[in-house]
């Protein structure tokens, strides 16, 4: 094989590996880590896409706490000390606030957060 044709082979390969990470990479999950403690969420302000699966990764450094995002149905504890996941896939654009529904104290009716959902 010629030179050039090694050069011609290898370019083709790194550009093929390219298009397939980077349709790996649209189609993956928006994995997004949120921190709680009294009283707040770390972010609070998340903007993700929609049609796209979401995973959350909550962890707590204080105590058990709780995310609810009521337009969705859904909610899970969020204990201190390990990771919980929480998976779900916003099918439309817009405001998607969450809360804690575990009561954690006096500013527990402040601690909340939303998702903005972007097509
Ligand atoms: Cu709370």
């Amino acid at each position: 094989m010629s030179k050039n044709r090694l050069i011609g082979l290898s370019a083709s390969l790194l550009f093929t590996f390219g298009l397939v990470t980077g349709a790996a990479m649209a189609d993956g999950p928006q994995i997004i880590k949120i921190s709680a403690k009294r009283f707040e969420f770390t972010p609070s302000e998340i903007t993700i896409k929609k049609n796209v699966p979401v995973v959350l990764q909550l962890t707590s450094t204080d105590r058990t706490h709780g995310i609810a995002i009521p337009a969705l149905n859904l909610r899970s504890d969020i204990p201190a000390g390990k990771v919980t996941e929480l998976k779900f896939t916003p099918n439309k654009s817009g405001d998607l606030k969450f809360y804690c529904d575990v009561f954690c104290g006096d500013g527990h009716d402040n601690m909340e957060g939303k998702f903005k959902v972007t097509d």
